[in-house]
């Protein structure tokens, strides 16, 4: 495959298929490069003095880390003037950030979770960026939270970096998903993976199992087929990976298959799930869906859910076609297709 960069890739997009429209395609290299300035900090770690908590709590009641307020300043700095962006949403913002009179406000509507995977900072394991765009649809003036508040399937493009051995792009637009590698010595995107697709079956499921006695029963009998192996009604063995960051399992389940669950569970009966819908399950499920997976909240199609709140939450089950389908089934309680 031709290796080109992300910007080539992105002008012949725009030229040859009409797909990214230029706004679209400023925001898409702006929110880029605002990761390869966070890759930057997140590489130093003690070194950049950027390890630890920022002894600050975010709209989720959880305690930011330093990297969480770095990467959330990085993003707002390096959108908000372009023109392309009306507002933005992050989950370390408890309200919306509106572009400022003082610049142009453009079309569209910039979600992020800076830095997904906190937890792992500190101990130097995968964690990334996650955004989604949307277009404001209303036509009144000015911008307002219900303005946000579309079901994914209106995203105008979503994707994720991941901060890892290598520093990867994943991104899609609705016409496929392609993937970027960060080329450390131009420090330029380069093109590595043009239509990345999810295999259909997989062995390989993703949970923290620390939580099983609190799942609901479809997710127990799913896990404990799952467990049973070949010896069982899947007749087949399964292997177990969690990396709790959702990008990293993510771009796992991308590479090679699998299926990932962040189900309800009677811990907090009140929450739908952990995962926020806006800016991690929405993007997360429009680019499975483009790989050819699927993704639901165990019952409905995660691009089909209409919110109701910037940073409400919902369970997650996505990645490979046949068994998020099955685990699905479990939920709607019919007979699972055949295995
Ligand atoms: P747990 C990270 O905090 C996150 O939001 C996702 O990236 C990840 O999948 C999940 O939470 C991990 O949650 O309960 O296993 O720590």
């Amino acid at each position: 495959m031709k290796r080109i960069s992300l910007t080539q890739y992105l002008v012949e997009q725009q030229r040859d298929r009409g797909q990214i429209p230029p706004p679209l395609r400023l925001l898409i290299e702006t929110v880029a490069r605002a990761c390869k300035r966070i890759a930057i900090s997140v590489n130093k770690g003690e070194l950049g003095d950027v390890l630890g908590s920022a002894d600050t709590e975010n709209v989720q009641g959880e305690v930011q880390k330093k990297l969480d307020v770095i990467a959330n300043e990085v993003l707002i700095e390096a959108n908000v003037w372009g023109g392309h962006l009306a507002a933005m949403a992050s989950e370390e913002m408890d309200s919306i950030h509106v572009v400022p009179d003082r610049y142009p406000q453009g079309e569209y509507l910039l979600l992020f979770d800076p830095l997904d995977g906190s937890s792992n900072i500190d101990v130097n394991v995968s964690i990334g960026t996650i955004f989604s765009v949307l277009r404001k649809v209303t036509n009144q003036r000015g911008v307002s939270e219900e303005d946000f508040l579309q079901p994914g399937k209106q995203q105008a493009a979503a994707g994720y970096c991941v901060y890892g051995p290598q520093t990867t792009l994943v991104l899609t637009v609705g016409d496929g998903v392609v993937m970027f590698t960060l080329d450390r010595e131009t420090g330029s995107w380069v093109l590595t993976e043009r239509q990345m697709q999810i295999p259909a079956d997989t062995k390989e499921f993703a949970i923290n199992m620390s939580n099983q006695r609190h799942w609901a029963p479809p997710v127990r009998r799913y896990i404990d087929e799952c467990l049973a192996g070949k010896t069982g009604p899947r007749e087949k063995d399964f292997n177990m990976r969690w990396v709790a960051s959702m990008v990293a399992d993510v771009h796992r389940i991308l590479s090679r298959g699998g299926v990932f669950l962040y189900p309800w569970d009677q811990r907090e009966p009140e929450k739908p799930g952990k995962l926020r819908l806006m800016y991690e399950a929405n993007p997360m499920a429009f680019i499975v869906e483009q790989a050819g997976g699927v993704a639901t909240n165990g019952r409905q199609r995660i691009l089909d859910l209409l919110p109701t709140k910037l940073h409400e939450r919902v369970s997650v089950v996505l990645g490979s076609k046949n068994e998020v389908q099955r685990v699905t089934s479990y939920h709607l309680d019919e007979t699972p297709p055949a295995a």
